[in-house]
């Protein structure tokens, strides 16, 4: 059994062909190529991480695990590009170069997003019987889910509307559950919809744990958004308390926020611990690197 650090490197650059392989060189008139600067050579991949850990949790379906990682990946680029625009947190720098709006226009930036997207249902729905149909049906309805109004796109409504708006805790909490939190989650979902017979009870302990990790990565990334500088982050920093953004440092204070995210950790292995499944130990690493990430 591979170290983590030895199977994050291998998953990672499995994950690395596949993108390269599916996001397309020949879109008509240099769309590919925006779609390709958007996806590949950066990013954590955390999204596919959760998935393969998960997949490899239930013993999953290794084809659709892999085009399940993909697939969340390919929704988080695309939700990057569009944050980025100037309708939105209007940025310049992301992943340590110019976001895609600024190195191939908005109009081109918007489109790449939005191909992004329609790809990620297509590599769940492969022809033949690479992944069995129901299979691909729940991971579509999974990934739909997060991604839309009760997911990543309702958070990013209610992100937008909160600007300089004092939120509670409570608001603040159903926001990120909403706009991060909801494709975390999913990713560990996705990965236990890989499964076949998987009980529902360590279904629903793996999305107990997919919660906690989601708010946990959150907290961590307001956490580093007032102590990393640009460069360790491959984005501006700083941004939130510019912008007069609700976080979880304006509300509760450093110290506090990195409590909180100590005790969605200490969540997140209680909920491997209730799962009853016996191969949590790289989603139990993956709570830990969440929390401990610099960057
Ligand atoms: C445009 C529908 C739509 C949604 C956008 C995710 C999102 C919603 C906006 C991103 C804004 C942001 C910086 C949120 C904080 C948490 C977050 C998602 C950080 C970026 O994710 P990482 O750290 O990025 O996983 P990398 O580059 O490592 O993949």
């Amino acid at each position: 059994m591979p170290d983590f650090a030895t199977w994050t490197a291998e998953q990672r650059a499995r994950v690395e062909r596949a993108l390269s392989d599916w996001v397309p060189v020949d879109a008509p008139a240099g769309l590919g190529e925006a779609m390709r600067y958007a996806v590949l050579d950066g990013g954590k991949r955390v999204r596919p991480l959760l998935v393969l850990a998960a997949a490899e949790a239930v013993q999953g379906h290794a084809e659709a695990a892999l085009r399940a990682a993909c697939a969340s990946e390919l929704i988080h680029a695309y939700s990057l590009v569009h944050d980025d625009m100037p309708c939105m947190d209007d940025d310049v720098l992301r992943r340590g170069k110019p976001t895609a709006h600024v190195q191939f226009g908005e109009a081109q930036a918007l489109l790449a997003g939005d191909a992004l997207q329609a790809l990620a249902f297509e590599l769940l729905t492969p022809d033949g019987d690479a992944v069995p149909p129901a299979m691909q049906a729940e991971l579509c309805r999974l990934l739909a889910r997060a991604a839309g109004a009760q997911g990543m796109a309702g958070g990013q409504a209610i992100d937008l509307a909160s600007v300089g708006k004092p939120l509670t805790e409570p608001q603040l909490r159903a926001m990120h559950k909403l706009k991060t939190g909801a494709l975390l989650q999913a990713s560990v979902d996705m990965g236990a919809a890989c499964g076949v017979g998987v009980p529902l009870a360590a279904r629903g302990a793996l999305r107990d744990y997919g919660a906690a990790v989601g708010l946990a990565f959150q907290v961590v990334d307001d956490i580093l958004d007032v102590t990393a500088d640009s460069a360790e982050l491959g984005k501006t920093a700083g941004k939130d308390a510019a912008a007069d953004k609700p976080t979880y440092v304006s509300l509760l204070g450093l110290q506090a926020s990195r409590a909180l995210a100590d005790d969605l950790r200490a969540q997140a292995h209680a909920a491997l611990d209730a799962s009853g499944l016996h191969h949590t130990g790289r989603l139990r690493a993956l709570a830990d690197r969440v929390v401990e990430r610099s960057n």
